[in-house]
């Protein structure tokens, strides 16, 4: 690729040209049916006749620094923009792409988490002129957002990479829990990930309702960006617009049903995905999306829809939970032990602040919850390492006796 990319080295020689700036590319007609009839279409609605360059997808200096020479040959760089069952969808800035993953990367991995995920970037070899792709190898990835597997202990699995802001949407019509959105908001921080929080549906409850809730979330989290919007009614949209940046990458977080989706269209100003009929309102367990997707704003603001979920999960999360309960911690430095628990412990600064009332009972619960939580899972990861890497040792040694034993057959 040309221009501020200098990626020119690293794309095969039968690479068409890509267009420099927003030029119409040389066969408009040639592209625009086959943009036209893709299933991730409205990705691209509005950059129709448009040749997107990488850095448009979000690959900006901190992924330029990454590159790996020893990974780019005969290879491009294309961003994940959908995850299928068996597949991935990419995007090289100028048109999306179906790709599997290279063997090695399949079979080579050892855990889930080292899959491809939307918004991850990755080296892909081009085939079928440019009509499939192998994906050969990822990218660092800046940010990585993950929730554990339900129903599993220690198994967790990949939401979105490369996030700049997770937008924390919990609904105004009964699904909002400020226990919940506090998980959220210590996973996403702990991830570095910058939160926002959104409430939606701002229509359905007493206007007075919405302004509690909101003052109710920045009492004790003073520095928290929280802003309450309604499709329905139109209202809070352009503030929503206000805090996106081109270039940078969004992900939606929140229950099925909170509205996401509906979120997307509007700010794309289009119907282009699938929405909950207003009739399925008790749509419990059922995803209206089905698919992780990456979509790009007129802004050039990038935005990640996905399922519904309720939480994002992660093994120790100390600074995460820390940062969402600044004003509990105020007080562990306090406490005449420093191993305190601030369950019973004589000179307790924790619990003395909470019974003066200086700290709200259910956000000291909330608190200590999750510190248990934390501390539970990463000693059952831990220990299920252990397992696996003595079960490793374990096959290893039988593969060297099988071995040993056939050498010894040939050599008698
Ligand atoms: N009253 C009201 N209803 C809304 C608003 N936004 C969305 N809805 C409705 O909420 C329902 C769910 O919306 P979706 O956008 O499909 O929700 P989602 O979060 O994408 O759900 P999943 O894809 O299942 O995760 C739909 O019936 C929408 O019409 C709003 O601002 N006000
Ligand atoms: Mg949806
Ligand atoms: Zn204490």
């Amino acid at each position: 690729m040309s221009g501020s990319l200098a990626l020119s080295g690293f794309v095969p020689a039968t690479y068409e040209a890509p267009v420099s700036g927003f030029g119409a590319p040389e066969q408009p007609e040639k592209l625009w049916p086959k943009l036209k009839s893709s299933p991730n279409f409205y990705c691209f609605q509005d950059w129709k006749y448009r040749a997107m360059k990488l850095k448009h997808l979000g690959f900006d200096n901190w992924f330029q620094n990454r590159i790996d020479a020893g990974k780019t040959k005969d290879k491009g760089i294309a961003r994940v923009i959908a995850v299928n069952k068996d597949s991935y969808l990419v995007s090289d800035g100028r048109r999306e792409i179906l790709g599997e993953l290279a063997g090695k990367l399949m079979y080579g991995a050892e855990s889930p988490l080292e899959y491809p995920t939307v918004g991850d970037w990755a080296y892909v070899q081009y085939v079928d002129n440019h009509e499939f792709c192998i994906i050969h190898d990822l990218f660092p990835r800046l940010t990585v957002l993950k929730r554990k597997n339900p129903g599993k202990q220690t198994e967790y699995q990949l939401i979105a990479a490369n996030i700049n802001t997770a937008l924390i949407i919990q609904s105004l019509d009964g699904d909002y829990n400020p226990r919940r959105l506090e998980r959220c908001l210590a996973m996403a921080r702990e991830s570095n990930i910058q939160p926002v929080v959104l409430l939606s549906k701002s229509d359905i409850p007493e206007t007075g309702e919405v302004t509690g809730r909101i003052s109710e979330i920045t009492q004790n989290m003073p520095d928290i960006q929280i802003l309450a919007y309604s499709v329905k009614s139109n209202t809070g949209l352009d503030d929503i617009r206000g805090l996106l940046t081109a270039g940078k990458t969004y992900c939606m977080i929140g229950s099925s049903g909170v509205g996401k989706t509906s979120l997307l269209n509007a700010l794309l100003e289009e119907t282009a995905f699938k929405t909950r009929e207003v009739r399925e309102k008790s749509g419990k367990g059922k995803h209206t999306t089905t698919r992780r997707q990456l979509a790009i704003l007129q802004s050039g603001a990038l935005m990640i829809d996905s399922p519904g979920m309720r939480e994002l999960g992660n093994f120790a999360i100390d600074s995460g939970i820390a940062d969402t309960f600044q004003e509990i911690e105020s007080f562990v430095d306090k406490c005449r032990f420093n191993d305190c628990s601030h369950t019973r412990e004589d000179g307790c600064a924790v619990l003395q602040a909470l019974s003066d009332g200086k700290i709200s009972d259910a956000r000291y619960r909330n608190y200590m919850k999750m510190k248990k939580e934390s501390a539970y899972y990463e000693q059952s990861y831990l220990e299920k390492k252990r397992k696996d890497k003595k079960f490793g040792k374990l096959c290893k040694s039988i593969i060297k006796g099988k071995r040993n034993k056939r050498m010894a057959y040939y050599d008698s």
